[in-house]
């Protein structure tokens, strides 16, 4: 940490998302050096008052702290093979989207480099970095989650996993999972509506009502998940819905709308209730995702 409490720190990566994690630790006063692939995306952030430097091993030098925000993975080994000695003795912190095992092996690399690894995940777009709104998973080096904590804490929320790199990412495509999966039902149900000619925006608070109140199921699901026990006491038992389902692939059909992205669903309700599982709840479909 630098004499007035802040942490000068270093960037590679002037995407999106590195120039506005730049722009954040501008903003509260803490140093930067930025580096970027193509020279000219730095060009905003040094008026703003970034250092720019122009090679890969300029911008290891500068600073302990050193921030990745790149493409992915690859991009990252891409960026740092050819000058990996220069990681030695820094603290690498990596917020570009991955998978657990892609965050476990370069946490073993930058560790035989003789740095220290911190893994994040961030749950945010560009313009939510630095207000309330944003938030990001780290794990891996507590004493690297220590030191830039003040740094970190300008992106937004932080919630520290613990030592393992890789549940950083795995909390990351979890809740990434999640969005996906009422993405394809908001974007399904829209089609539906629009081949009667019915407007998105008339649908829409309907369908806002109507997720809200299912949204209920969550804490309930956690709940039998937790304790593998997925009797229902409520009236949706999961043959009832494995009967029930097919008709929004019908009504998808008469309406001249693709059911694929609901399609997955039905094989696994039927294969839950050829199992003997036809009282219980749907929730117990995770049962099968198990491999
Ligand atoms: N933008 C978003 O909404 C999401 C929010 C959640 C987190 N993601 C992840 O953040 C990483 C960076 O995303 P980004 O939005 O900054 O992405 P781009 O604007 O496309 O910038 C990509 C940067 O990566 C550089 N780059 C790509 N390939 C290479 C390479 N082979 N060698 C060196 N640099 C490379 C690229 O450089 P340039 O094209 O400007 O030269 C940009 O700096 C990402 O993991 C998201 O999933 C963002």
């Amino acid at each position: 940490m630098s004499e007035h409490g802040k942490t000068p720190v270093t960037v590679l990566g002037l995407g999106a998302m590195g120039t506005a994690l730049v722009e954040a630790l501008l903003a509260a006063g803490h140093p930067v050096t930025a580096w970027n692939r193509t020279a000219s995306r730095a060009e905003a952030v040094a008026a703003k008052g970034a250092s720019v430097a122009s090679t890969v091993s300029e911008a290891l030098a500068a600073n302990e702290i050193v921030i990745a925000c790149l493409l992915d993975y690859d991009s990252v080994h891409e960026v740092l093979d050819p000058v990996a000695a220069g990681l030695k003795g820094r603290q690498l912190i990596n917020l570009t989207n991955g998978t657990p095992g892609q965050a476990r092996e370069m946490g073993a690399w930058a560790e035989e480099l003789g740095a220290e690894y911190l893994d994040g995940g961030i749950m945010a777009v560009p313009p939510m970095i630095g207000t309330p709104a944003a938030f990001i998973f780290y794990s891996g080096s507590g004493s690297t989650f220590g030191r830039a904590r003040t740094a970190l804490d300008t992106f937004g929320g932080v919630n520290y996993l613990g030592a393992d790199p890789g549940l950083a990412p795995l909390h990351d495509i979890a809740l990434l999972s999640g969005m996906y999966g009422h993405f394809i039902g908001v974007i399904q149900a829209y089609a539906l509506v629009g081949s009667a000619g019915v407007k998105a925006r008339e649908f829409a608070p309907l369908l806002r009502g109507w997720i809200d109140a299912m949204s209920g199921f969550l804490e309930r699901a956690a709940e039998q998940i937790d304790d593998g026990d997925y009797v229902t006491d409520v009236v949706s038992n999961i043959a009832m819905q494995a009967a029930a389902f097919p008709n929004l692939a019908k009504a998808a059909a008469e309406q001249g709308v693709s059911a694929e992205l609901l399609a997955p669903l039905q094989p696994l309700m039927d294969k839950r209730v050829a199992g003997g599982h036809g009282a219980e709840d749907l929730i117990g479909v995770i049962e099968l995702l198990k491999k």
